[in-house]
């Protein structure tokens, strides 16, 4: 072990150069190479790296100080085992101003046994970190090349995969230092770094009132509940919808015959107890649409029950009760759940769970109109069936056009797990199940 003097390299004609970061403390067991500082002259940035293992006695430099060629940066307990390293290695003239991401920092190229540094292939941080979250934001090199910080800051980002464009510097003039860059990966870790993907862009805000009179109003608290999560099914489930029509002649047939008799039950046959009956044989014939990604978004959890939810309009805003083991449950019986749960939802006595454990939802604005939408899938269900009015259609049927009663049907489905084909088969089979109402009754 030997006593080694660390000094300022040549710093050609700068002078009075700004130390802006210290790297290391007394007590540090430092590398070849390791950066002890760095400077930034007005052109470029710079890391005065350690030119022996051992360690560090003192520091002789704080930050902020002004240093010149030569001045003392701190002593160091050498390890003279250990392969030495000039300083020369850092000449300004070989360092990489932050407009040059391409340029390869000075100590690694004094380091022949260094990992690889490529100034421009960026690094996933999964691949970066054992057993880290793969989601980082690729490195994009136009903002990385901008960020304002040194050089061993820059090559701690590369081999973390952070990209520096989105990492706010806490350091003089905003400047990123290391503890920026490990912060910002611990947050990306704990999935906390919402910039980590692109933000989304916001609205513009409008003074309406520059406009004409207005009235504000705020909303009610179960649309300030329903918003969100509308949201986030919208933003984060790449969603399909698929368009249908099925022929429910025969099914209004049947219902005008069951109407009385069930009215006389006290219960209100509507078409949309026809369409919850075949929605739960359908989800028993297309699992995949009977399930819910898990957490992690890599496994499916298929799910043995049939509970369908259904849309249910109130003064106050959109409610989701539940109807349980719709699969086990008669036409009768689903119709009397359909009037009991929307009575309770209209006058908002429905139960937490009411409106939980649901599996598939049927959206029905066929009372009111319409002849397509686009759904928005209830998560963390997979799809979602919207119901349209039926209108009397001329169909060509053997040579000749056939008045028949056309219900519109829009399935919206998660396409991470329901591919396009599924996705129309399911409506297929519907629409015939719905078109041959026997087994429904
Ligand atoms: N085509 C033609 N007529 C239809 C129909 C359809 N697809 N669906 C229902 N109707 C008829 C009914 O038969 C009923 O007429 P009759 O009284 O002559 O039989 C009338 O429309 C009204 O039905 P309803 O709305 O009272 O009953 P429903 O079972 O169809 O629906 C409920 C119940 C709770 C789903 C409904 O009242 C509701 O709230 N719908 C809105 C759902 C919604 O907002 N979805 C959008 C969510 S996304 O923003």
């Amino acid at each position: 072990m030997a006593l080694k003097e660390i000094r300022v390299p040549d710093l050609g004609s700068f002078n009075d150069v700004a130390v802006i970061e210290l790297l290391v403390k007394p007590g540090d067991t430092l590398e070849v190479d390791t950066p002890i500082a760095t400077l930034e002259t007005e052109k470029a940035t710079m890391d005065v790296p350690s030119p022996s293992a051992g360690v560090l006695k003192s520091l002789h430099i704080e930050r902020g100080a002004k240093v010149n060629t030569g001045d003392l940066v701190a002593m160091l307990e050498a390890d003279e085992s250990a392969v030495a390293v000039g300083v020369e290695t850092v000449k300004p003239a070989s360092v990489p101003s932050a407009a040059s991401p391409a340029a390869t920092p000075p100590a690694a190229v004094a380091r022949p046994d260094a990992p690889a540094q490529s100034g421009s292939a960026p690094v996933s941080a999964g691949a970066a970190i054992p057993g880290a979250r793969t989601d980082l934001a690729p490195i994009q090199e136009a903002g990385f090349s901008r960020a304002h910080a040194g050089p061993s800051v820059r090559r701690l980002a590369r081999e973390l995969g952070v990209d520096l464009g989105r990492v706010r510097g806490s350091g003089l003039k905003g400047r990123i230092t290391h503890d920026d860059v490990k912060a910002w990966v611990k947050q990306a870790l704990q999935g906390g770094v919402a910039a980590a993907a692109p933000a989304l862009l916001k609205v513009p805000v409008v003074d309406h009132a520059a406009f004409g009179p207005v009235d504000t109003q705020p909303l009610s608290r179960i649309r300030r509940i329903s918003g969100p999560r509308l949201h986030a099914s919208w933003v984060n489930i790449p969603h399909v919808t698929q368009f249908d029509e099925a022929d429910i002649s025969a099914l209004e047939e049947k219902r005008q015959a069951l109407k009385a008799e069930t009215a006389a039950k006290g219960v209100k046959l509507t078409p949309l107890a026809f369409i919850v009956a075949a929605c739960a044989r359908a989800l028993k014939q297309f699992p995949n649409f009977n399930a819910s990604l898990d957490e992690s978004a890599q496994h499916l959890v298929l799910k043995k029950y049939c509970h369908i939810g259904f849309a249910a309009d109130t003064p106050n805003g959109l409610m989701v009760p539940v109807i349980r083991d719709a699969d086990k449950k008669d036409l009768f019986t689903i119709a009397h759940d359909l009037a009991t749960l929307s009575e309770r939802a209209r006058t908002g006595k429905l139960s937490g769970a009411d409106m939980q454990g649901g599996c598939f939802t049927v959206s029905s604005l066929g009372g009111i109109g319409g002849t397509a939408f686009t759904p928005i899938i209830n998560a963390p269900e997979v799809a979602i069936l919207g119901v349209s009015r039926s209108v009397m259609k001329p169909i060509w049927r053997d040579g000749v056009f056939v008045p028949r009663l056309m219900l519109p049907l829009s399935l919206s489905y998660d396409h991470r797990v329901i591919d396009g084909a599924e996705g129309v088969r399911f409506t297929n089979w519907l629409a015939e199940t719905l078109a041959k109402p026997g087994a429904l009754v």
